[in-house]
Parts: structure tokens; sequence; C-alpha cells
């Protein structure tokens, strides 16, 4: 009897550690809303189902975009139940693309936003500040917003351009979102009794 209860506890521990390790690493995602022409002067909306739910503790963007002037590009993100959080603004000048692209509240900031095109590697959200007088400037949001909400549901970047002339395109992005790893009713119950 007692050795049924260690090999039940043996696999209770064995199926939290194997459910919090499917469930809840941080998972990757990739929008399949890919390619999307970014409009000149306006904006456009890609979707990313991210099917993984959990609540998250730690949110990135990846982002790989085309465009031939980067001080164009203004960046949003929201998720199914936060608000839209601006992320990237006129930053790179007349520099071009964003390439392997991550913005992360836990990396180095910008420390000049006008020029480091293609901006590879991870970043701060960025708050436009070497092109102030030429475009208004927005309130930066931060990836940390999404901390607390779930993770399941559907995004939406929003990929605008801010002047006339030169268009680019998004290519590709993708979440990597992180939660901590609930325990599952009912191995909750058997760990219990
Ligand atoms: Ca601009
Ligand atoms: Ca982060
Ligand atoms: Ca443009």
């Amino acid at each position: 009897m007692k050795k049924q209860k260690i090999s039940m506890l043996t696999v209770c521990c064995a199926l939290v550690a194997f459910g919090a390790f499917r469930v809840f690493a941080a998972v990757t995602e990739s929008s399949t809303n890919v390619p999307l022409a970014i409009p000149d002067n306006s904006s456009v909306n890609s979707t990313l189902n991210f099917s993984v739910n959990g609540t998250i503790s730690d949110a990135n963007l990846t982002v790989n975009i085309s465009h031939a002037w980067d001080a164009d590009i203004r960046l949003s993100l929201s998720s199914p139940t936060v608000a839209a959080q601006i992320l990237w603004q006129n930053c790179g000048g007349s520099g071009d693309n964003l390439t392997n692209t991550v913005i992360d509240d836990e990396a180095a900031g910008l420390a000049v936003c006008a020029t480091g095109a293609p901006f590879t590697g991870s970043f701060k959200p960025t708050n436009g500040q070497n092109n102030t007088g030429t475009t208004p400037i927005a309130a930066p949001g931060s990836m940390s917003a999404f901390n607390g909400a779930a993770s399941g549901g559907v995004w939406t970047l929003n990929v605008a351009d801010d002047s006339s002339i030169i268009t680019g395109t998004l290519n590709s992005w993708s979440l990597t979102l992180d939660g901590a790893p609930p325990l599952p009713v009912e191995l909750m119950k058997l760990e219990i009794s």
C-alpha cells in the first residue's frame, strides 16, 4: 500500500513536471498572416493566434521588416485583452530594414535612435527621441504591459508608415511568451489525498 502511494506520488510529480515543461516553458509562435505590404503613410494589421493559454510573466516580440526608410516605421502590439502598446517609432533615419529585431523590456535601450539599422538584436521599446520635430512622438508602451494577462487568442501587430514616398513589407513576426507553471487541478487533488 505504501509502495503504491509512493509510486503514485512519483507519477504525479512526473506529470506535473512534464505538464510544466510542455505548457509553460517560454513558447514562441509566429504569425501566419504575413507577408503584408506596409502602405505608404498608412498602416496594416497583422494577426497571430497564440494557441497556448497561460498567464504571461514575460513577453518578447520579434519582427522582420523590409523598408528603405526606417524612420517611417511605427509598431504597436495588442493582445486579446491588453490595449495597443507603441513599441517602436521613428528610429533608423534613412537606414533600411528591421532584421530579427527583438523588442524586450529587459534588453538595453537604444543609445541613439536615429542610427543602427537594421537593429538586429534585442532592444527596449523605443521613444523616437531622435526624430523630434519631424514626426509626432507618441508615449512609448511596454512589453511588460502584457504581464499578468492571458496569452491565448488573437494578437494584433499594427505596422504604420508615417511619411510618404517609401514603403515596405512586414515579412514575419513572432511572440515569445513565458508564464508561471500552474498545477493541473486533478493532480493537486491526488497530492492532497
Ligand atoms: Ca517617422
Ligand atoms: Ca522580456
Ligand atoms: Ca513611407
